[in-house]
């Protein structure tokens, strides 16, 4: 059976790619809401909509596990998602609590956590992190550019370099030593953060995180794959050309892109 991966567009594509490279045996089922996108600036209520609405599909496609790989939805509508999994006895994975437990237990001490509005107003990396330690600081800030630059194809670009300069020389982050990119579509431009903070600041794994994370569930449950060959099939609720772009680039020339509208 596959793994459920959804998030708002191309974001996820982060998570399900790092899903891939460690456990290459796995399918997965993506699902990409274009059409509805960006759920960063959207309410909590419609969020949960979206959210509810993909889960119930996913789990309709057979899914072992769904793996929310999308911050906003993780923060905004995880209750809800869990109302449609757990009588069904899927576990649901989301991609802010493994990250948090991890940074917790580290030796960072100022955390920086960059994300979208609705993220971010959550506090929910503060409260996550805080809950494993106590004693850690964290400062999370709001980066609302970065998702529209990232889904109109420009990372790597001037625009996204005058984007992360301008966010990145916030106050808020000058003595952090590590900066968690709390929205799954930031590791699309992790090179020009990184380069920003210069080795001031690590930028965390995420993604390598929670499918780690994703690997200890599976094993716990037994379930891991015992195929030879995995299947990545993708849906998107709207067609765009980088999210084609990008998920041929992580996943090869040969998958299937299908147009699908759940609401
Ligand atoms: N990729 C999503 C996240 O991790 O929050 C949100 C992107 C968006 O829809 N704004």
């Amino acid at each position: 059976r596959p793994i459920g991966v959804f998030d708002s567009g191309v974001g996820g594509l982060t998570i399900a790619k790092a899903i891939k490279k460690v456990l290459p045996q796995e399918s997965i089922i993506y699902f990409g809401d274009a059409k509805h996108l960006p759920y960063g600036n959207k309410s909590p209520e419609t969020i949960q909509t979206f959210s509810k609405n993909i889960t119930q599909f996913l789990i309709e496609q057979n899914c072992k596990v769904i793996v929310v790989a999308c911050n906003t939805a993780s923060s905004n509508a995880l209750a809800e998602i869990k109302s449609i999994a757990d009588p069904k006895g899927i576990p649901v994975i989301d991609v802010i609590t493994p990250v948090a437990e991890k940074v917790a237990y580290s030796f960072y001490q100022k955390i920086g956590v960059i994300a979208t509005k609705a993220t971010v107003d959550s506090g929910v990396y503060k409260k996550a992190i805080r809950k494993f330690n106590k004693h850690i600081k964290v400062q999370e800030f709001a980066t609302p550019l970065f998702v529209p630059v990232i889904e109109e194809g420009l990372a790597n670009s001037k625009i996204s370099k005058a984007a992360v300069d301008n966010y990145m020389s916030n106050k808020k982050l000058k003595d952090i030593d590590s900066i968690i990119l709390g929205c799954t579509h930031y590791p699309l431009i992790q090179k020009e953060i990184a380069e920003y903070f210069d080795g001031r600041a690590q930028v965390v794994d995420s993604p390598f995180i929670v499918a780690h994370s994703l690997k200890d569930i599976l094993f716990k449950n037994e379930s891991l794959s015992q195929d030879k060959e995995a299947s990545y099939k993708f849906y998107v609720s709207d067609f765009t050309k980088n999210f084609q772009r990008l998920a041929r680039r992580f996943f090869g020339r040969n998958i299937q892109l299908e147009l699908k509208q759940l609401h």
